[in-house]
């Protein structure tokens, strides 16, 4: 049982009004709030040993180096991947995407295929699309039901000898839905193609173990895990990040440069050009220490039951339509109130200091499947309690007594 009270004291923010009224912060699958215990490393880094990290013999540099790679062993260590240098840090999930997109396309020729969801993220569909024009790829789309699901018989249908790459969120950020995605990755190798999961929006959730999975390819944000923005990590299997060419060329990344030729540095290093974003994670392996405090078991069945109530709460509400009802779910719910427009919602719940996220999240296919501009999305995080569920059914139904 999580004791919440205590929890919410970790976070300071949570002390602050926002238009004169407590907040009630909702919108956690765009970014989680932060910690004492992960803004106290920061503090820390900037007061007492801010230096660049693999190049100085000097001590602060030393020091920063090494709290930089103890986190990427605590992000080894936490996804449960074979080696730590098959932990690349990253600005975040967009990176890390990017980052494969473009290293890929040197192993795809034209009448190739890849294949992505179509619960996707905008992050998961441009760098593929960019990937396809340059290389005459095919892209594939596996379709999804009323329900908000991935349609699995049709993803079978659409797996052949030419799918080179499946690339697929592990959850929804607009729906919530949770994907099969170790049937998905089992299948495409089956097929003898890699997998990307994007775990943006899963992480703050659950514990993902690489290894079990035998995934690919696995990205995630430190910023929806209680960490600072800018910084992420991608998982990349050895064998995988061995044959992938750097994306970017600079400082930190080579053996050795001669105007003639340059090779490049073993990894994680070959993938990482330039000063990195140290603190960040630093911070990164400070916020996954502070969730496993909390334990992912229980975060996981505290955020089921915020769930469970706030879709009993809020259907109770006259007029008001959920997207996104698969009985596999996590903590998000996106709904709207008749024909009444997302964004005017918001600006009325945000007026009683409750903060939802409004329009198409980045998602704009998943939306024009339900031929709707956006949605009202309220996420959950562990830090909420069931009285903040309250507020938001009451809001809301202020809000459509106002605007119907
Ligand atoms: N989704 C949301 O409100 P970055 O910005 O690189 O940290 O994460 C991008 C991203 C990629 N995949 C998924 C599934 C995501 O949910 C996100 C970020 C936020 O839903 C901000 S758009």
């Amino acid at each position: 049982m999580l004791n919440i009270e205590n929890i919410r004291k970790d976070f300071p923010i949570f002390s602050r009004k926002v238009n004169g009224k407590p907040l009630v912060y909702f919108d956690n699958a765009a970014t989680s709030q932060t910690p004492t215990q992960v803004i106290d490393v920061i503090v820390d880094y900037y007061s007492n040993y801010n230096a660049n990290i693999h190049r100085g013999v000097h001590s602060l540099s030393q020091e920063a180096t090494d709290k930089y790679e103890q986190a990427r062993l605590k992000i080894q260590k936490h996804f449960n991947a074979k080696h730590s240098h098959e932990i690349i840090m990253t600005s975040g999930t967009t990176h890390g995407i990017n980052l494969v997109a473009n290293g890929f396309s040197s192993f795809l020729k034209k009448g190739d295929e890849v294949l992505v969801s179509a619960l996707e993220h905008h992050s998961n569909i441009v760098p593929w699309q960019m990937l396809c024009e340059r290389s005459g790829t095919t892209l594939r789309v596996i379709p999804m039901n009323q329900d908000g699901e991935l349609i699995m018989s049709e993803y079978d249908q659409l797996l052949s000898e030419k799918t080179k790459l499946v690339f697929v969120n592990h959850i929804s950020n607009a729906l919530g839905t949770i994907n099969p995605i170790k049937y998905i990755i089992d299948k495409a190798h089956s097929f003898g193609a890699a997998v990307l999961v994007d775990g943006a929006q899963a992480c703050p959730h659950l514990k993902p173990d690489l290894q079990q999975l035998d995934v690919d390819f696995y990205v995630a944000s430190a910023h929806k895990m209680c960490g600072p923005t800018g910084v992420g990590m991608l998982y990349g299997k050895e064998e995988w990040l061995k044959k992938l060419p750097p994306y970017q060329g600079g400082g930190e990344m080579i053996a050795e440069v001669t105007f003639e030729k340059t090779t490049y540095a073993d990894l994680p290093h070959k993938f990482e050009a330039g000063t990195p974003n140290i603190c960040g994670g630093i911070a990164f392996g400070a916020a996954i220490d502070y969730l496993n405090h909390i334990g992912f078991d229980a975060i996981e069945s505290y955020e089921h039951e915020l769930l469970e109530y706030a879709t009993e709460k809020l259907s109770e509400i006259d007029g008001l339509k959920i997207y996104g009802t698969s009985k596999h779910k996590t903590s998000v719910v996106s709904f709207n109130l008749e024909e009444i427009h997302p964004y005017d919602v918001g600006t009325i719940l945000d007026k009683m200091g409750i903060a939802v996220r409004t329009g198409h999240h980045c998602a704009q296919p998943i939306m024009d499947y339900f031929k709707i501009p956006g949605t009202v999305r309220a996420s959950f995080a562990f830090y909420n309690t069931k009285q903040e569920i309250d507020a938001l059914v009451e809001g809301v139904k202020k809000a459509k007594a106002m605007l119907s």
